[in-house]
């Protein structure tokens, strides 16, 4: 059989729904599971051509729904060096999803190969792994079904966290060459963070124990792997307690815990009993967002978001950079998003003395301009980040010599972070290590970290619209230039406040616009998010 007939008939088995259109947007496709069969279908197919463009190095897919709610689920790419999948295929990607036949479905493929000049004997290479939600093992039939008609060699790394894959994927990509990432399997991920963890402790004992709420999600089983890698606490490792890691009642995934509950609700998920200072962190669904908090002597929740782990690595790292002898030849910066707490950037800029980048908010645009400095912190509020080396700097840090036992420390530590990070995407359980690591070299509880500086009171609101899509910002969301005069309403309305800052945005992930709003005081952050919601509406 040709294959165009062979796709025909595949697709066949996996027929799109005529009143549903998709979309790819920041996070890959994401929607209710029972949707989604033939879109991974489709976006199976898009992998074998993404590697068969490149040549045949591997493509990554992971099927995820990261912090949503059980029934949902949802499809990414990953492309070879571990990033996002390139802007440019998400087109792609939507087109495939939304051929409305399986015989228009076989023309739009046909022409991408012909437009994209892909040559039918170059091989085409992917690993795909998925969370832990119901819909998964029904899904990736769907995609292994797209991976077998078009000749696709493939590997199944079954449940992973969403970092682990991006792992795999750069791995996979970089063996045998100059710069290995590391061994390509889930092993390989736990021995190399394991190994940089102790090393960047530099013999340091971990400060007591942390509490790590795992959202009922895959980074619960995958976290209690790690810890067998670590230094152990019966011998002065950290003790890790792990907790919401239920996997078995579907029904409990990120519900009333979790990086996004404890984010978006500030309180500790119910379930906590951690007591007064004790670190605390939630992860969400897939394990590539992590916040910190604790609960301050006076019962106060404190949340330690992702401006705090921005803050606390790039003051690490520009620290241990100066005291290697590399201050003047490392730059060091950081990059947030509009939703970055105020007080966050002043702390960069004033005390750190560091550049800021802000970018629109969704992960691929930090982590594209964090690559323009040699050292680019990233971190969205939400708790999703990590941190980049050119590979200038990589150089850098390898060949330098050390003049004395301090810049040999510090150096030391430095190579041992480039090893413990995931430089390839934000990922909740390398985060939670690299934020350990800094409290044990500072000697610093979580109210020390929280002291740095002091978060403006804000509030965030979501609105809806008639059409989200008349929403338009320019100056990385910082401000709207479509529907026009609303910018100057907004502007306004700032104006009337002690440090007041505002903006409005449409959703990237629901049909919505979300309204964001800091000032002096609380009264006055919440009256200025709800002035700004209503001219929005
Ligand atoms: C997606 C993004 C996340 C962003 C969120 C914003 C990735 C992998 N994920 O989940 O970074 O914070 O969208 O959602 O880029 P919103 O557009 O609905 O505010
Ligand atoms: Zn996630």
């Amino acid at each position: 059989m040709a294959l165009h007939e062979k796709l025909l008939e595949a697709s066949g088995k996996h027929p799109k729904p005529a009143e549903h259109q998709f979309q790819y947007g920041t996070a890959g496709f994401r929607m209710k599971a029972t949707l989604l069969d033939p879109v991974v279908f489709r976006v199976g197919l898009l992998a074998a051509l993404r590697s068969k463009r490149l040549g045949g190095q591997t493509i990554g897919v992971m099927i995820t729904a990261s912090h949503n709610p059980p029934e949902d689920n949802g499809v990414k790419l990953v492309d070879p060096m571990g990033e996002m999948l390139e802007a440019s295929w998400e087109a792609y990607a939507t087109k495939l999803a939304n051929a409305s036949s399986d015989a228009e479905l076989v023309e739009i493929y046909n022409k991408l190969s012909t437009d994209l000049k892909i040559k039918s004997e170059t091989p085409a290479r992917v690993v795909y792994a998925r969370d832990t939600r119901a819909s998964g093992a029904t899904l990736v039939a769907a995609l292994v079904d797209a991976l077998e008609v078009t000749g696709t060699q493939y590997t199944d790394y079954k449940l992973m966290t969403t970092p682990q894959l991006h792992y795999i994927v750069r791995s996979v990509n970089t063996q045998g060459s100059e710069a290995p990432f590391g061994e390509p399997s889930e092993t390989g991920y736990y021995k190399k963070v394991g190994a940089a963890f102790k090393k960047a402790m530099q013999g340091r004992k971990a400060n007591g124990s942390i509490t790590v709420d795992c959202a009922n999600g895959v980074g619960g089983g995958k976290l209690r792997e790690l810890i067998k890698y670590l230094p152990q606490a019966s011998e002065g490792g950290l003790e890790i307690k792990v907790v919401n890691d239920d996997v078995l009642k579907p029904e409990r995934l990120n519900y009333q815990c979790g990086a996004d509950f404890v984010k978006t609700n500030q309180r500790a998920p119910p379930s906590s009993h951690a007591g007064q200072l004790a670190r605390c962190a939630s992860l969400d669904g897939d394990a590539d967002r992590i916040v910190f908090y604790f609960i301050d002597h006076d019962g106060k929740f404190v949340l330690l978001d992702g401006d705090r782990i921005a803050t606390l690595a790039a003051s690490f790292i520009g620290d241990l950079a100066k005291q290697a002898g590399l201050g003047d030849e490392l730059r060091i910066g950081v990059v947030q998003t509009a939703y970055a707490n105020g007080s966050s950037t002043q702390y960069i800029s004033k005390s750190l003395k560091l550049p800021v980048v802000c970018t629109p908010t969704g992960v691929k645009h930090l982590h594209h301009a964090a690559t323009k400095f040699d050292i680019g912190v990233y971190f969205e509020a939400n708790g999703h980040g990590t941190v980049v080396f050119s590979p200038a700097a990589l150089k850098t840090l390898a060949t330098t010599e050390p003049q004395s036992p301090a810049q040999k420390t510090a150096l030391d530590t430095l190579r041992a972070l480039t090893d413990l990070i995931n430089q390839t995407v934000g990922d909740a359980l390398s985060d939670l290590l690299l934020v350990e690591v800094i409290l044990a070299h500072k000697g610093w509880g979580p109210k020390e970290w929280e002291s740095t500086y002091t978060d403006l009171p804000n509030r965030l609101v979501r609105i809806e619209v008639a059409d989200r899509n008349i929403f338009k910002t320019v100056d990385a969301e910082r401000r709207l230039e479509s529907p026009p005069g609303v910018q100057d309403q907004i502007d306004a309305l700032v104006g009337k406040y002690k440090a007041g800052r505002s903006f409005a945005r449409a959703s990237g992930t629901e049909d919505a616009v979300r309204v964001y709003a800091e000032a002096a005081t609380r009264g006055e952050a919440d009256d200025l998010a709800q002035k700004v919601a209503t001219v929005v509406k």
